[in-house]
């Protein structure tokens, strides 16, 4: 035994003797490894939107390779089950332990400013692929986003509310910094254009129980019920809306689309059909570039990809594309340089990153929920072109 276990040292002994003597030639050894840490509410009240951004960085990890400008990718999915005080410690690790080059993921507002300090003290870009509220990408200069802001949609809808007959609105949005967003620029858009809102009411983000609230916009009879709660949400609110007959007492549903996620608008039945929304992606988007992403994403996934899906598409894309740019250099400011005025042609039509604000520009587009095919989807019917977040434009 003794005699077996020393031959094996000297032989391991051997081999680091070997390596240092080659490691004049270090690319002959070994692809460098980049690493990108994606963290995800995988479980919990939020887990679509975890499941669905993984399984669209792997699916464009599949289609693309995993080699970008001569070095291996690797991806680490982590779930911070939607607590920001362990998106937190899970970036800690992955920024001091596993050495990411590049954060990504953030399911909800909380969870990235958790994470905000972390990666501008470490210069780590943070690519946010879900969250929403727009002040995230002001936070810091190592963060951009792939998703969306509220405040791009919210405005939007006004704008096609105010000049398509509704007069009167009550808004319902979930009590939280989205929720804020997507409220004030509602508001401020459709009172600028004449109309009216008649009550803005907050719902909590925990387990939210609509019913009374639903009660008070039936008592105020809107012409329309505008509503923000975020993805994987929208299905309590729908089903509470039919229950209390505000469909048929002639209350519009409007709202940003988060509220007629993909991932969950088929379970909804006929009464979500008319509902009117406005977002920047719809797995019915009508373009070469959509079919084949919704059905290589149902193919390897078996769901229908959402907002969030594309968002994490196109996160690593960008991240792609920048290391591309910096011919694999890692160093996280000149990777952010990099990612900065960005443009490319998404599932959800053309998307870039405005160099300024390091904040994506996008189409929104204005959209009905139809069956098609025996299936409900949001139909795009009126597109609003390179949309930047109003909320930064002001500035
Ligand atoms: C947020 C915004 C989250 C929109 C969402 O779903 C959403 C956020 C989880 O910023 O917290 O649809």
């Amino acid at each position: 035994m003794t005699t077996r276990r020393s031959i094996i040292r000297a032989g391991l002994l051997g081999s680091a003797i070997l390596t240092g003597a080659v490691s004049y030639a270090p690319m002959a050894m070994a692809q460098e490894v980049v690493k990108i840490g994606l963290i995800l509410p995988m479980t919990g009240p939020f887990a679509s939107t975890g499941r669905q951004i993984e399984a669209a960085a792997k699916l464009y990890m599949a289609q693309n390779g995993a080699t970008v400008a001569g070095k291996k990718i690797e991806l680490i999915v982590k779930d911070d089950t939607g607590t920001p005080d362990v998106t937190r410690r899970l970036a800690q690790e992955l920024l001091v332990n596993e050495k990411v080059s590049v954060l990504g993921g953030f399911g909800l507002t909380p969870l990235a400013m958790s994470t905000v300090p972390l990666a501008t003290q470490a210069k780590v870009p943070m690519v946010v692929m879900a969250a929403a509220t727009s002040m995230i990408t002001e936070a810091s200069p190592f963060v951009t986003r792939t998703s969306f802001t509220l405040p791009q949609a919210a405005s939007v809808m006004a704008d096609w509310a105010s000049k398509n007959g509704v007069k009167k609105v009550v808004t319902l949005v979930s009590d939280y910094a989205p929720g804020h967003d997507a409220e004030k620029w509602f508001a401020d858009t459709f009172t600028a254009a004449g109309g009216k809102v008649e009550a803005s009411i907050r719902a909590p983000l925990q387990n939210p129980d609509f019913a009374a609230f639903l009660q008070r916009v039936k008592e105020a009879q809107p012409d329309a019920l505008y509503v923000f709660v975020p993805s994987g949400v929208g299905a309590t609110v729908m089903k509470q809306f039919v229950e209390r007959g505000l469909d048929k007492s002639g209350i519009k549903l409007i709202g940003t689309g988060d509220v007629t996620d993909d991932d969950i608008i088929n379970g909804y039945g006929d009464a979500a059909i008319g509902a009117i929304t406005a977002h920047h992606y719809s797995a019915a988007h009508p373009s070469a570039k959509n079919k084949a992403f919704v059905e290589a994403f149902k193919k390897a996934s078996n769901m229908r990809p959402n907002f969030m899906g594309v968002a994490g598409y196109d996160g690593m894309h960008l991240i792609y594309e920048a290391l591309k740019k910096t011919g694999g250099t890692t160093d996280g400011t000149k990777l952010m340089d990099a990612m900065k005025g960005t443009a490319w042609e998404s599932p959800r039509g053309p998307v870039s990153i405005d160099p300024e604000t390091r904040e994506i520009v996008l189409n929104m587009y204005v959209r009905k929920v139809e069956k098609v095919d025996g299936e409900l989807y949001n139909v795009e019917f009126s597109t609003f072109e390179g949309v930047k977040d109003p909320a930064k434009k002001k500035k």
